[in-house]
């Protein structure tokens, strides 16, 4: 699989197939961007040492699913696939 990641100011956003995870400051989302029954989330961490998973929680009707966070500062993260596997770790 190819992973690309694009950075910017306020957000990263990274590409693992069709499917997205996007971290801003505090929080992030997820996109499922394949119809194979493999939900996708973000998996992150953040700087108040929390950890939690942001899911696409609609699968792939081409919509992101919700931003959340925790309120603290998002120090990594990663894109996963449910049953499939995870992208590498992006620092922030
Ligand atoms: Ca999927
Ligand atoms: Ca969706």
């Amino acid at each position: 699989m190819v992973v690309t990641v694009s950075t910017s100011a306020s957000a990263a956003t990274i590409s693992h197939g069709s499917d997205k995870a996007e971290a801003s400051d505090t929080q992030a989302r997820a996109y499922d961007g394949e119809y194979d029954n493999n939900g996708v989330y973000a998996d992150v961490y953040t700087l108040n040492g929390g950890h939690y998973s942001v899911w696409d929680g609609n699968g792939a009707d081409g919509n992101w699913g919700p931003w959340s966070g925790n309120g603290s500062r998002i120090t990594k993260f990663r894109v996963c696939e449910d049953r499939v596997g995870c992208s590498a770790w992006v620092n922030l």
